[in-house]
């Protein structure tokens, strides 16, 4: 049995290149190849058509092709009995971490505004923060937000995460629940939003959210677009409650030319890139699950679809 690619990526390549290396004797095949749809059996899938599985009654497992599963567990017409796996790579937690340090030594040392000051021939020294004088939030405390948390707090940033669960003891203070949100986000300077996108978390980062952060905090949004209210957003920068923000995920992407986060000047837009999965680091674990589905074994790195991650 064959594992069948579901995606938007322009060229699949090195992800065929990635499965075949790890076991030459699987077929990859992209989903317009397949010519028996009651034959697919495990698919690999990023960004698909809601209700195509319905289609496709014999399919037992979905991979997700990155760390993230809304693109799934928001399909309404998805089979209740296909179960849903999900990637988890040190690689990605690492890449995640190294992207949002960029970002924090960029808010503490100003190097965008001494960038714009050079173009105006402006020589203005300006005071700086420093780690020590921040305390970061980090909202979802899963492998990505742990490690992320862990290593911030190892490089002497103060760090606070919160999760919908206690979860494990860390080395960096932990809130979790709803009643325990107000105190992570009285206490972030700067906060990063890392939670997956469940009915829960979808448009968490509201104005009466975002209000409860200190004044000129920064956010950082690293989880989905839809976890913020973009209006409210935008109402909290132009008061000045926010110093400023850095967005990596959008509502639409790619986000639409109109659209006024692009012009706003305390905005900071990336497109989706902070942490991108690398097929040769992924696909050990994609084959894996395979051959786990083949044989009717446990799977690595269930999602719970009532949870939805
Ligand atoms: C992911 C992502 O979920 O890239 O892996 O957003």
């Amino acid at each position: 049995m064959a594992i069948v690619v579901v995606c938007d990526f322009d060229n699949l390549e090195p992800w065929i290149n990635a499965l075949k290396e790890v076991d030459p004797s699987v077929d990859i095949i992209k989903i317009n190849e397949v010519k028996d749809k009651s034959s697919v059996g495990f698919v690999l899938a990023w960004n698909y058509p809601h209700g195509l599985f319905r289609k496709y009654p014999g399919v037992k497992t979905i991979s997700s092709m990155g760390a993230g599963v809304d693109h799934l567990v928001n399909d309404p017409l998805l089979p209740e009995n296909i179960n849903i796996v999900r990637i988890v790579d040190p690689r990605l937690s690492q890449d995640m971490f190294e992207f949002a340090l960029a970002v924090i030594m960029n808010r503490l040392r100003q190097l965008t505004q001494f960038r714009e000051n050079q173009m105006r021939g402006i020589w203005k020294k300006k005071r700086y923060l420093r780690i020590s004088n921040i305390r970061v939030g980090i909202m979802g405390t899963g492998a990505i937000g742990n490690h992320l948390a862990t290593k911030l707090h190892n490089a002497g940033f103060k760090v606070a995460g919160w999760g919908r669960t206690a979860g494990k003891p860390a080395d960096y203070k932990k809130y979790h629940g709803q009643e325990q949100l107000p105190d992570l986000l009285k206490s972030s300077d700067l906060l990063i939003c890392l939670l997956p996108l469940t009915p829960a978390t979808k448009d968490i980062l509201n104005k009466n959210n975002l209000r409860m952060l200190p004044r000129n905090a920064w956010l950082v949004n690293l989880g989905r677009g839809e976890h913020v209210v973009d209006e409210d957003l935008i109402e909290l920068l132009d008061s000045e409650h926010l110093d400023g923000a850095n967005l990596d995920v959008f509502r639409e992407e790619p986000l639409p030319e109109v659209h006024p986060f692009w012009k706003h000047p305390k905005i900071f837009i990336t497109p989706h890139l902070a942490s991108l999965p690398f097929p040769e680091s992924v696909a050990p674990q994609i084959i894996d699950n395979y051959h786990r589905t083949m044989e009717n074994k446990p799977l690595l790195n269930m999602v719970d679809r009532q949870l939805g991650y």
